[in-house]
């Protein structure tokens, strides 16, 4: 398993759960001297920095990129992929397969997080479910062409109305045999959602494909009361190799959260 911290290059969302806020060069270079092997970017759209600049400076940091957020197109644009409005619906599948061609440059996956949306009161619970099937059979096979895969992110009861469980998102994925799909374990959501992350971990694994590494507060793990030990035991017994990448607010200051991170994840990683 590889570590991972995540650059938010949207100033405006400041707040937000994202540990580095420096500009791109700034930014890797501080995610190298932490150590980390990779970083996750969350940016308003398919592009970071300058032409070829990201490719450069990942190359001169010895990092690699571990996945890219889409949920600016949610939070900025309005968009989810399961609007009772098609033409919304439409949009948002496009605003992701520009997101999974940025990423596939670095055989990066992107993630469908916040960009899921929610059943409201125009459709189903049927209606979007078909709506998130759909799309992620369409985004799925586009991220398989592109040589990478794309993460699907189960969300808690106050993000969604449609998967809050890791392993009943994987049994969806399964059911409707989508390929190209991976799962993204939020440790912040599944301690809110699940009766046991490590048992819930365990019976999803064979869709896992990235995790946020959060604590039961969405501070760096440590800084809350969530017990990491089963956990990072229960990732050792899967065949997962992918990143453990924090996706935590930056408290109590950035640097802190990261060095907090990264001592976390070699403690138990290692
Ligand atoms: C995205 O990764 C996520 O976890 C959502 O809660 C949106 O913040
Ligand atoms: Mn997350």
């Amino acid at each position: 398993m590889k570590s991972c911290v995540t650059l938010s290059l949207v100033p405006a969302l400041r707040g937000g759960p994202w540990i580095l806020w420096d500009e791109l060069s700034i930014g890797l270079e501080k995610a190298h001297a932490l150590g980390f092997d990779a970083v996750e970017l969350f940016t308003e759209d398919a592009s970071a920095g300058k032409p070829g600049e990201l490719a450069h400076l990942l190359e001169k940091n010895d990092l690699s990129l571990g996945a890219v957020g889409t949920g600016a197109g949610k939070v900025i644009q309005g968009l989810t992929i399961t609007s009772s409005d098609q033409a919304v619906r439409e949009q948002a599948k496009s605003f992701i397969v520009e997101m999974i061609y940025f990423g596939a440059e670095f055989a990066a996956p992107a993630i469908i997080g916040s960009m899921q949306g929610n059943c409201g009161k125009e459709s189903t619970v049927a209606d979007a479910r078909k709506y998130l099937g759909d799309a992620l059979s369409f985004l799925g096979e586009k991220a398989s062409q592109a040589g990478t895969f794309l993460l699907y992110e189960p969300l808690n009861r106050y993000e969604t109305n449609l998967f809050n469980h890791f392993e009943e998102a994987a049994d969806f994925l399964d059911e409707m045999k989508i390929e190209g799909v991976r799962l993204l374990a939020d440790l912040f959501h599944m301690n809110i959602e699940e009766k046991d992350i490590a048992s819930s971990l365990l019976a999803g694994a064979r869709r896992l494909g990235h995790v946020h590494y959060a604590d039961s507060n969405r501070r760096a793990v440590g800084f809350g009361h969530t017990p990491i030990e089963p956990i990072a035991q229960a990732l050792k017994k899967t065949d997962f190799e992918g990143y453990i990448s924090a996706e935590v607010f930056d408290w109590p200051d950035p640097e802190s959260a990261a060095k907090q991170t990264i001592s976390s994840f070699r403690k138990h990683f290692s």
